[in-house]
């Protein structure tokens, strides 16, 4: 665990994070950790300090770092070829499109690289669908989205965002969206007009601080927009994967979506890999020249993805998800009112509320990386734990009671 003698005696740390610091843009404010090896759960600095991986990446690496399946797959494609373009096909496409359209139970896959350009992938793919298939007059497409979201930082997305840091300075705004409360079935099928193309939500809310909406409520949405003729678009890119327990956190409401949207543990932690899934219907709006990406589905991604989706199909992973999960939600229980005032939790995935008293949650995220720990505060004094998923009980358990240390319970 964390030795703080470990360290060498002129350590390295604080001349690398400063020259880091002094040749970027400030658009990050990072914990002063300079990490220079990682694997499973754990995380080395550069003077040997091992740390607790509890970010995983934004859930970017459910499967941990280097796991030895995905690093192979790697190291074998990046000899054979590594990029294509879309202008030809390569040979580990198909193999790609048919495990993850099979894995949503879906006819068709839109691969792109970043969560972003999936979630703009999808707005593109329904208003196309608008206006072809449900006959919406051309520029007046509507989406219904949530208060409270997060979708990403294009400009189109930060503008129906409502986080001021995100959104503020970067208008004008693209038109074209209603938000709505999460989680208020009323005021989306109140916020639902003749022009209505879809509706866009995040099962879980991440940046929220892992918000879970009222029980049936994503069930509603379901069958709300079945009855609206409205397409639900579902961004699973930070609550699927395996991170809630299930392979998406819509499965917890048997609910599919007509757009799956997905990202961040898609590429393994190793390569940018993100992609619309969804039945023809609704895909086979685009045609040539209408939508694509320099990067999107070349074969050193499609590699990766699909030791991903092997690793899925085991359902190992969203089973040890589950069972941790119901470790870490004890514990979390147990913290309640012992310097934690309240926290929510699905699967390996946790939104824990620090008392105010106790310090702000960047404050928290210090003193966790002082004891070994790396966590990410979100709004206020919410801190976000979201280990990769083959952290053994032990180390859960160690990392937890730093927590507990902490807040001082
Ligand atoms: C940052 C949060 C996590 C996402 C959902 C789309 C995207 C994300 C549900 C865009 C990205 C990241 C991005 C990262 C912080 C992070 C985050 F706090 F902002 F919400 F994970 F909790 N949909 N989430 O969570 O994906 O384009 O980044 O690949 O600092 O922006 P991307």
């Amino acid at each position: 665990m964390l030795d703080p003698q470990a360290a060498t005696s002129t350590p390295l740390s604080p001349d690398l994070f400063e020259a880091a610091e002094a040749r970027t843009a400030h658009n990050y404010h990072p914990l002063p950790v300079v990490v220079a090896h990682a694997e499973g759960a754990w995380m080395t600095d550069v003077d040997g300090r091992r740390y607790l991986d509890m970010l995983a990446g934004y859930s970017a690496l459910n499967f941990g770092h280097g796991h030895p399946a995905l690093l192979a797959a790697a190291h074998e494609q990046l000899d054979r070829v590594t990029l294509t373009s879309r202008a030809f096909v390569n040979d580990r496409f198909a193999e790609f499109t048919a495990k993850l359209g099979d894995l949503c139970g879906k006819d068709l896959v839109l691969p792109m690289n970043t969560g972003a350009e999936a979630v703009e992938t999808a707005i593109k793919v329904a208003r196309k669908w608008g206006y072809e298939v449900k006959g919406v007059p051309a520029g007046q497409a509507e989406i219904v989205v949530m208060a409270g979201n997060f979708h990403g930082r294009t400009t189109t997305i930060v503008g129906f965002s409502d986080d001021p840091d995100a959104r503020d300075g970067f208008g004008p705004y693209t038109p074209g969206f209603r938000t709505v409360p999460y989680g208020d079935l009323a005021a989306a099928e109140a916020a639902i007009g003749p022009n209505t193309v879809a509706v866009l939500v995040e099962p879980i809310q991440g940046e929220g601080g892992v918000i879970i909406p009222p029980a049936g409520y994503l069930a509603g949405l379901r069958e709300l927009c079945t009855r609206e003729n409205v397409l639900l678009a579902c961004d699973e890119i930070q609550s699927g994967l395996g991170r809630t327990g299930r392979t998406f956190a819509s499965d917890h409401e048997d609910v599919v979506p007509d757009l799956y949207i997905l990202g961040k543990a898609l590429g393994g932690g190793i390569v940018p890999v993100s992609a619309v899934v969804a039945d023809r219907d609704v895909l086979g709006v685009l045609r040539p020249g209408e939508h694509g990406s320099t990067f999107g589905g070349n074969p050193l991604a499609c590699a990766v993805a699909v030791g991903v989706l092997d690793l899925l199909a085991t359902g190992a992973f969203q089973e040890r998800a589950a069972e941790l999960g119901l470790e870490l939600r004890d514990r979390l229980a147990a913290m309640v009112g012992r310097g934690v005032t309240a926290f929510r939790s699905r699967g390996l995935w946790a939104g824990v509320d620090v008392d105010p008293s106790v310090g702000t949650g960047r404050e928290v995220c210090e003193a966790l990386m002082a004891r070994g720990v790396l966590a990410k505060d979100t709004h206020g004094s919410t801190i976000r734990l979201a280990p990769p998923l083959v952290v053994s009980p032990d180390d859960l358990h160690w990392g937890l009671d730093q927590l507990a240390a902490v807040v001082g319970g």
